[in-house]
């Protein structure tokens, strides 16, 4: 995702590539599944400080993760027990310098935009509930809601965000297998960047207060580090440790299963095909091909 991030920097800055006039605020999840998660982090944190004052890294479910696992590593609980997908957050944890993992610790996971009439959270907002109340797993996990209009971290039939009735906008990331949500009250940026679609950010001019005046800026991935969809259990250790699957499962969407369709296709005719020739050959050799018996 590193250079993919990077192509977006570089684009969102224009020819300057100089953020000091930006306020410039990721929306979390920036490490895990990428081949190089602390380099990723080291690049937005270089963003961050390099940007305009109130520039931030906020949590996601991701850096939450991590971070309870440095907590029991440092508690000492046994590797095994720490909760947590713990090959990656070894190798990410065992990176950081201390003076980084502290100040991940202090990255927050809500972000007011008063002066823009917007919120921005990793995952979503629980409705009815003032920002400084919301809870710290809803913030950072939620995707839909319940039967009864609860957060629910599942992929669920419906986003959260199509039910957010404002008034302040929600921009938000997470959600990558809904890629980008347009609902009136809320924005949804996640398009997937490390399953090898799109890396996007939302600009807000200033004095912007609605998504009428804001842009989407987007630019493609480099490459698929990550294939989701598959419940398989194969460990993605070499490319990324925090992927279900580094390896592309069989047949896995759509235009995999067309191609397979049109070879197989193409096999039945060239079968037929050569099946014709070799009549046409006895033919030719012995009138019915029943002779030279
Ligand atoms: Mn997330």
């Amino acid at each position: 995702m590193r250079a993919t991030e990077s192509t977006l920097l570089g684009k969102l800055a224009f020819s300057n590539r100089s953020f000091a006039r930006y306020r410039v605020v990721f929306v979390g999840d920036v490490i895990s599944k990428g081949p190089d998660p602390v380099a990723s982090l080291r690049l937005a944190r270089n963003t961050v400080a390099a940007a305009a004052a109130g520039s931030e890294i906020l949590v996601g479910n991701h850096e939450r993760n991590l971070l309870t696992w440095l907590k029991q590593r440092d508690q000492g609980v046994p590797a095994g027990k720490r909760s947590g997908s713990g090959e990656g957050n070894r190798m990410t944890g065992e990176q950081l310098t201390r003076g980084e993992v502290e100040w991940l610790r202090g990255r927050p996971d809500r972000l007011a935009l008063p002066e823009h009439n917007a919120i921005v959270a990793h995952a979503g907002l629980r409705a009815g509930v003032p920002l400084a109340q919301q809870q710290h797993a809803d913030l950072t996990a939620m995707r839909s809601l319940d039967a009864a209009g609860l957060p629910s971290p599942t992929a669920g039939a419906v986003s959260w965000a199509a039910s957010w009735r404002g008034p302040t906008h929600v921009i938000f990331g997470h959600d990558s297998r809904r890629r980008l949500q347009l609902h009136p009250f809320a924005t949804g940026i996640d398009t997937g960047c490390v399953y090898g679609g799109q890396l996007t950010a939302l600009v807000l001019p200033e004095g912007s207060r609605s998504r009428g005046d804001w842009r989407l800026v987007a630019v493609n991935a480099t490459t698929t580090w990550c294939y989701a969809g598959s419940s398989g259990g194969t460990a993605a250790i070499s490319r990324s440790p925090n992927c279900r699957r580094s390896q592309r499962p069989a047949g896995s969407n759509k235009e995999e299963r067309h191609q397979k369709r049109e070879e197989g296709k193409r096999e039945k005719h060239r079968r037929r095909d050569e099946a014709k020739k070799a009549r046409r050959e006895r033919r030719r050799q012995g009138g019915d091909g029943t002779v030279d018996k």
